[in-house]
């Protein structure tokens, strides 16, 4: 029945094709040249190109009759010169198509080493001058020993002024943005990360990262950095970021987490930058920073600790004024880093890093005493105090581990769940801890256990006192800071959807009924163990059961920390220092904070089109 019915079509299909194709192919024969025709070919086959005026003719004109009309009506003159003419005139034609060709490509390789080297400059956070200045000069010099002179001077086509690196780099960091647009449009939803900071120059600066789906994983991705009035008000953070979404089009609606820190304009009762947002993004949750909050926990001391800090910040300062250059000292001066001094107060966090400072203090304590007493320095008398020495090796010791703690948490890729883990730990060990303490153990803290040797027994239970409270009220903030999250259990089916009971389960009977099949699936769970959860999530389940790996990946979606900020503030404060006299920075930032590799063939496409029309 079927053989019946398409034996006639594909015949007749065959019939049309030998007619309609054998018109459709006119070939070129060298005899046209007499009309003063030769040809050019495309995908469509061959066409007529008149030698005379370059005019190509559509392909239904490839017959003598069409092209003796052209030559005669169009160049009368020419109608009867021999064919020796036609034959020079379409050699000068090819020559100079030749010429054509070759000159467009030389200048798109100039022009695609030029975007190259802009990249490399905005990616190592260079002035835009280097091209001038470095780049072209040594590479001049390194073509003429290598290869010859005459390619070494080829160099110099290539645009490299510093007003053209700048504009390469405003066009790259243009494309970023779309694709990175593009790319959170593409994500089901996305989550943000935003810090605002001062820069050297006193701009007030705000960095967002986003979060979403890309490629079968989470991307974290440099969104965008905003200028913000100096009088900074949680009012004109909002309106920033709400202004950056709108013009390229991204929607609140589909923000699912917005991670800052506690700062008073981001999370303000009334008028918080987290407030307004939220009101905007109903699917949205907030996160205190991780790293902040481990800070705020780790902040408040018990007096008799703080006073001994004081007394160690005293001294670091002393030092650095009156020792800067004493070789003895670099390596701790090093650690404190003057030239990063600005850097690390500015903001709470960085507050921490003490934890390495207190740790070198301590370990240097020795040539600090004397450098001290050749200083005549009162603060040499703090170093014969066995007590203060002996609560300075404690600080030194805590600090050492809330910074590993807070080194763990750094970085790239985390998800909640992971970083959850690291604080239920952290306050598993404080227990220990206190346990210990107890107990008389004191060697969980190395250096503290060995300066309690040196003092006498009152001093020592003093000592240990001291330790116990402090360890009771970092318990109790950290508690404050890292309440247990009824989520968390809730959300157990994400971290791990092949033991779960589904009795804490709350989802939607659609969805219930895929994480049933999905816990019964032997290929997934071998999958699972193999790949990470959020590529699990995002691509794995995605592929099968993408409703509940819709809801999944709205949780995993969140920052936990502004790290990524954080981190790019740093970045900022390197671009700026080494540009001073550039005072915008956006596009320099975005090229080299981004992960997205600029499309260079399309940025060149247009560029060269742009030069060959002007
Ligand atoms: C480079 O360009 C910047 C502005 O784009 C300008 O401020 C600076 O003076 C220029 N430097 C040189 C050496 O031309
Ligand atoms: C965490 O510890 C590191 C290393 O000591 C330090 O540099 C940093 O400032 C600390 N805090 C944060 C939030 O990074
Ligand atoms: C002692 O410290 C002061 C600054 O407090 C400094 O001016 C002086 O040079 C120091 N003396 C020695 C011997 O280092
Ligand atoms: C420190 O004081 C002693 C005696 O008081 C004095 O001899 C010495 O020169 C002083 N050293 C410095 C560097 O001031
Ligand atoms: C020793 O240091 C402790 C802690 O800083 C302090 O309370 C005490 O008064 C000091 N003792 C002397 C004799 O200065
Ligand atoms: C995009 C999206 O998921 N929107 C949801 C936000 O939350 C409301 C209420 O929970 C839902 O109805 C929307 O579908």
């Amino acid at each position: 029945m079927v053989t019946t019915i398409r034996l006639p079509v594909t015949l007749l299909f065959q019939f049309v094709m030998m007619f309609g194709g054998k018109m459709a192919k006119r070939k070129y024969n060298p005899e046209y040249l007499k009309y003063g025709f030769s040809f050019i070919e495309d995908k469509h086959g061959q066409k007529p190109q008149c030698v005379i005026c370059n005019e190509v003719l559509a392909h239904e004109s490839m017959k003598p009759s069409k092209l003796m009309r052209h030559l005669q009506t169009k160049h009368p003159a020419c109608k009867d010169k021999p064919v020796e003419f036609f034959q020079r005139r379409l050699h000068e034609l090819k020559v100079s198509q030749k010429c054509l060709t070759a000159s467009c490509s030389k200048q798109e390789h100039a022009l695609r080493a030029s975007y190259h080297v802009a990249h490399c400059i905005a990616k190592a956070k260079k002035p835009h001058t280097i091209a001038e200045e470095l780049i072209l000069p040594a590479a001049m010099d390194m073509v003429r020993e290598v290869l010859d002179q005459s390619a070494s001077d080829k160099l110099k086509t290539i645009p490299l002024s510093n007003d053209t690196i700048a504009r390469r780099i405003e066009d790259m960091s243009g494309n970023i943005k779309q694709q990175t647009t593009a790319r959170v449009q593409a994500s089901p939803y996305y989550a943000l990360q935003m810090d605002e900071s001062t820069d050297i120059a006193h701009h007030a600066i705000l960095l967002v990262y986003v979060r979403h789906v890309w490629d079968g994983d989470l991307q974290e991705q440099f969104l965008c950095s905003r200028e913000l009035p100096t009088t900074t008000k949680a009012e004109d953070i909002f309106n920033s970021v709400d202004l950056y979404l709108s013009s390229v089009g991204l929607s609140w609606e589909y923000c699912v987490g917005i991670t800052t820190d506690g700062a008073a304009s981001m999370t303000g009762k009334h008028s918080g930058v987290v407030k307004q947002i939220l009101m905007r993004a109903p699917n949205a949750t907030w996160n205190h920073c991780f790293l902040h909050r481990e800070a705020l926990a780790a902040k408040n001391m018990v007096p008799v600790l703080d006073e001994a800090l004081q007394n160690v910040i005293k001294v670091v300062n002393h030092i650095k004024r009156s020792a800067k250059n004493s070789r003895c000292f670099s390596n701790l001066c090093k650690d404190l880093g003057s030239e990063h001094m600005q850097v690390l107060y500015h903001s709470e966090v960085r507050w921490l890093s003490r934890g390495k400072v207190l740790s070198r203090f301590y370990e240097l304590k020795t040539e600090i005493a004397t450098f001290l007493s050749e200083n005549n320095s009162s603060y040499a008398e703090l170093f014969d105090n066995d007590t203060w020495l002996a609560l300075v090796a404690y600080l030194a010791d805590i600090f050492e581990h809330l910074n590993t703690l807070n080194v763990s948490m750094q970085g790239k890729g985390h998800n909640i769940f992971e970083q959850s883990d690291k604080i239920v730990a952290f306050k598993k060990k404080i227990t220990l801890w206190v346990n210990h303490l107890s107990k008389d153990r004191l060697d969980m803290f190395p250096n503290a256990c060995q300066e309690a040797q040196q003092l006498d027994t009152t001093a020592k239970n003093d000592l240990k006192k001291t330790i116990k409270v402090h360890l009771n009220k970092l318990q109790a903030r950290f508690d404050d800071y890292f309440p247990e999250r009824h989520g968390d259990n809730v959300n157990a089916w994400i971290r791990d959807p092949f033991s779960i009971n589904m009795e804490s389960v709350m989802l939607p009977s659609n969805e219930e009924h895929q994480l049933v099949e999905l816990s019964c699936d032997q290929t997934l769970k071998k999958r699972f163990g193999d790949v990470s959860l959020s590529h699990f999530w995002c691509s794995d389940v995605m592929a099968e059961y993408p409703s509940l790996a819709t809801l999944a990946v709205k949780t995993i979606l969140p920052f936990s920390t502004t790290y990524l900020c954080e981190s790019g503030f740093s970045t900022l404060v390197q671009l700026k220092s080494k540009q001073r006299n550039r005072l915008n920075t956006e596009h320099d930032l975005r090229v080299t904070l981004s992960t997205v590799t600029p499309d260079f063939e399309t940025l060149i496409k247009s560029k060269a089109h742009a030069q060959l029309s002007h």
